[in-house]
């Protein structure tokens, strides 16, 4: 299963503009607020030149990335969270993902419609963290309620705990904190985890600006122009690279997009490679080795016994895994292990 990442913002701010770009896919994204109503979604693979190499390095049949999906949300406005504009339906979208990618403008076109008439990214990024938070406010009000009809009766003492927790969020939430900013422990964590709250998902800031900004590396976010992409997107590489180098551009704009997620995301990756395929996998960070394990099949994590692992470069150095074991750069890992980013590896099951 791949994890998911909602493009949300305002509308009209080149959300589906972005997502045709990342996925290749023949979505509307015309120059009207509310051109998107029902979510779009689509599969990406992650580019990893690991992968790429790794798959030379063993003669690979396949091939196999690692894939996020995106999902490209409709535009939100004020008042989204009381209903506004179909407000509600959409933050159920929202609600399903794992992460949140905002888009904000920055880019001045006269002919693309703003909903408030001017390009301010503060006040549109402070509109869309309203929203959410209202949201948040409204399910926690709710189980508050719920709580305080339940205490009065007797209890266990779980209850009083989730009720202090409830009222820190919410006092927090009302001073326009997102949950995500406020400092939990891990109990507290773990107790507000089920509820699925918007403002504690990861959030990433791209800021969609002008071509003549598109180097631009904002504090609190990426920098992509949504129009560019959409053209590099339809160039074959050699043109697509002549029309970067104009521009100054290093990479596209959709790699860092991508790499930028994966980080806000707290997700690394670990490879498998041999003649048959070479194939990339997600994990979150802090994984355990059977856990890991279990990303392949759940029998692998079942049966774990042991994994074999390496480095990427290192096994990438030896010029394989033979000369790799005869140096003895392959480690045998147990149950504890903690998969480290790049880690190559097989893993030894029993049936
Ligand atoms: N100049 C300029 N126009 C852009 C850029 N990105 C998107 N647009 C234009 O903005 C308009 C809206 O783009 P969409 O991608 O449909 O915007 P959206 O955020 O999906 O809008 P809704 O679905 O209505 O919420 C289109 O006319 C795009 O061509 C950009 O980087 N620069
Ligand atoms: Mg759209």
């Amino acid at each position: 299963m791949s994890f998911s990442i909602g493009i949300v913002g305002l509308p009209n701010v080149g959300k589906s503009t972005l997502f045709k770009a990342l996925t290749k896919k023949q979505v509307d994204a015309s120059n009207y607020p509310f051109c998107t109503i029902e979510p779009n979604v689509g599969v990406v693979a992650v580019p990893d030149e690991r992968l790429d190499k790794l798959s030379k390095l063993n003669n690979s049949e396949k091939t196999i990335s690692t894939t996020i999906e995106f999902v490209d949300i409709a535009g939100l406005v004020k008042g989204a969270s009381k209903g506004e504009g179909l407000g509600n339906k959409f933050l159920a979208n929202i609600r399903e993902v794992d992460a949140i990618l905002q888009v904000v403008r920055r880019f001045n076109d006269p002919n693309v419609v703003h909903v408030h008439g001017i390009v301010n990214p503060k006040s549109d990024r402070e509109v869309i963290n309203m929203e959410l938070i209202l949201a948040d406010l409204e399910t926690l009000n709710k189980s508050l309620e719920k709580i305080n009809s339940q205490m009065k009766g007797p209890h266990d003492k779980i209850l009083d705990k989730q009720k202090s927790i409830f009222e820190k969020i919410k006092l927090n939430l009302e001073s326009g904190k997102l949950i995500s900013e406020i400092e939990l422990d891990t109990e507290e964590k773990f107790i507000i985890k089920s509820f699925n709250f918007l403002t504690l998902k990861p959030m990433l800031y791209v800021y969609n600006v002008d071509e003549n900004e598109v180097n631009d590396q904002p504090a609190d976010g990426i920098a992509i122009c949504a129009k560019i992409e959409s053209e590099l997107v339809e160039l074959d590489s050699q043109s697509a690279k002549e029309y970067m180098e104009t521009l100054g551009m290093q990479e596209t704009g959709l790699n860092k997009l991508i790499k930028e997620s994966y980080k806000a995301l707290n997700l690394i990756t670990f490879l498998t490679s041999g003649p048959k395929e070479s194939r990339a996998w997600t994990i979150e960070k802090g994984t355990k080795a059977p856990q890991a394990a279990g990303k392949i099949h759940t029998d692998f994590e079942k049966g774990f016994i042991r994994a074999e692992v390496i480095n990427w470069q290192d096994l990438l150095d030896c010029g394989g895994e033979v000369s790799a074991k005869e140096k003895g750069l392959i480690r045998l890992e147990g149950k504890d292990y903690i998969f480290q980013d790049g880690d190559v590896t097989v893993f030894r099951f029993a049936n």
